[in-house]
């Protein structure tokens, strides 16, 4: 994802409509043509379905490493029966996944770069951190929740507002 804006889609208009996911904080357009392209791939008798074997070889080209108890967990969750994973489907597995693992990686990156908990880390220091997190911001897109992050100019970013402004 490349968007940390705050939205205001709730939760259940996300279920209702899982392809509008542009409105979503956890996905962009491009992301979304690119997991379409990829699904499409991987539905190897293109019958608009995926299997269990499938989502998983998909998730990992994808960059989600999931064990099979995750996957299992996803599928039980998720009321997939035959084993058939549709698209808007798979759109609402990976929006499950990514939130998590995003939030896992701004924690570690957090705690990455406050390691002594002083409850703030630097304002250059997080430029680093955006850098080097996997999702590739521009300077502006950095610059834009920097603001956000350090309203006072402080040159610090404590961690309360960190997890609220990005999480
Ligand atoms: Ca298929």
């Amino acid at each position: 994802m490349t968007e940390f804006e705050q939205d205001n889609t709730t939760d259940i208009e996300n279920i209702e409509e899982p392809i509008t996911i542009t409105n979503s904080n956890s996905m962009d357009e491009e992301s979304l043509n690119q997991i379409k392209e990829s699904f499409l791939l991987f539905d190897q008798n293109n019958d608009g379905y995926i299997t269990k074997q499938e989502l998983a070889t998909l998730l990992r080209a994808l960059g989600k490493n999931l064990t099979d108890l995750e996957i299992n967990n996803l599928i039980t969750n998720n009321e997939i029966q035959n084993n058939s994973i549709d698209f808007d489907t798979f759109i609402i597995i990976i929006n499950q996944i990514i939130p998590k693992d995003t939030q896992n990686d701004l924690l570690n990156a957090y705690e990455l770069f406050d390691p002594e908990n002083n409850g703030f880390i630097k304002v250059n220091e997080f430029k680093h951190i955006m850098t080097n997190l996997g999702e590739k911001l521009n300077t502006n897109e950095i610059e834009n929740i920097i603001k956000d992050l350090d309203p006072q100019n402080e040159g610090k970013i404590y961690k309360n507002i960190f997890i609220e402004t990005l999480l």
